[in-house]
């Protein structure tokens, strides 16, 4: 927005962008370490527009093996510590470790991204001890096997459904509505055409009146139904974009934060005249 209101960027849905930590267990001989390199690349996203950084905790990928909680800290406490201080950048933390919501939100995290929606012992105690937003993913089933057999009777209602029961279970537990995102995690526990559904009618959980993250960017729901391997899937993940931001959904967590801020610039442009 400028001084006199115009539109000139982006329209009011922020930017997440996905940041890669691979683990430093060996010398890939190249210049720079994957911490240098991840920071090169929080830099590069800066420049790009991006709103809020996302810093992936390994364990919370489907189909992942389980991170300990140890590995898991020295991969994400030192590099939220340097972007903090390197950077006047949003971090939020992809996490459902109780211990490294608490490290974090000590070390300066804005958002704790959790797929697992707080369930894990602990997660729901830290956040009541702080004021940091958080944003509560649906998951069907565990991310080994999540994908094997998906099923709904009602898609859009279930997920609606397991929303209400964490605000209120939040709400209890003293993390007040004000600080809760949704999120009906794609791919996670969903077939391809509940996944487009879920997509099509995102507009169906604004009446829960809270902020929408919306996580499609290079994921199989694209992959599989254009064929594109995951380098291959920027034009399905800018389409995704656009449509989860037409209805209004407040956050975009992607990998192409260019391309995605030039797609919603553009979007933006066409919504002042609607
Ligand atoms: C393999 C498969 C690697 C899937 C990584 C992934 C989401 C998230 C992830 C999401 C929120 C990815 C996923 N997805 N957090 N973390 N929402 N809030 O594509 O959709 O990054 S992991």
């Amino acid at each position: 927005m400028t001084a006199k209101g115009l539109q000139t960027s982006t329209n009011n849905t922020k930017v997440m962008g996905i940041l890669n930590v691979t683990p430093d267990s060996f010398s890939d001989g190249g210049k720079f370490s994957s911490f240098d390199n991840a920071l090169i690349q929080v830099e590069q996203m800066i420049s790009d527009g991006v709103d809020i950084i996302d810093i992936g905790g390994e364990s919370t990928r489907p189909g992942a093996v389980d991170v300990t909680e140890a590995d898991e800290l020295s991969r994400v406490i030192p590099l939220l510590k340097a972007i903090k201080a390197k950077f006047d950048i949003k971090v939020s933390i992809d996490t459902s470790k109780a211990e490294v919501m608490s490290q974090a939100i000590i070390h300066g995290a804005d958002i704790i991204n959790d797929v697992r929606a707080l369930q894990n012992e602990g997660c729901l105690t830290v956040l009541a001890n702080s004021d940091v937003p958080v944003c509560l993913m649906h998951m069907q089933g565990m991310p080994r096997t999540m994908q094997e057999n998906p099923h709904y009777d009602d898609v859009i209602g279930e997920i609606k459904q397991f929303f209400i029961e964490r605000i209120k279970v939040c709400e209890d537990e003293g993390i007040n509505r004000e600080r809760i995102i949704l999120d009906p995690g794609f791919g996670f526990g969903k077939t391809l055409e509940q996944n487009y559904q879920l997509l099509a009618q995102l507009h169906q959980f604004s009446d829960l009146e809270l902020p929408l993250l919306s996580g499609t960017s290079r994921k199989s729901m694209i992959g599989n139904l254009l064929q594109r391997n995951v380098d291959e899937r920027l034009a399905g993940s800018l389409t995704t974009a656009i449509i989860a931001a037409q209805q209004n959904a407040s956050i975009i967590r992607v990998h192409d934060v260019k391309e995605t801020v030039d797609a919603l610039k553009v979007l933006s442009m066409t919504q002042k005249y609607q």
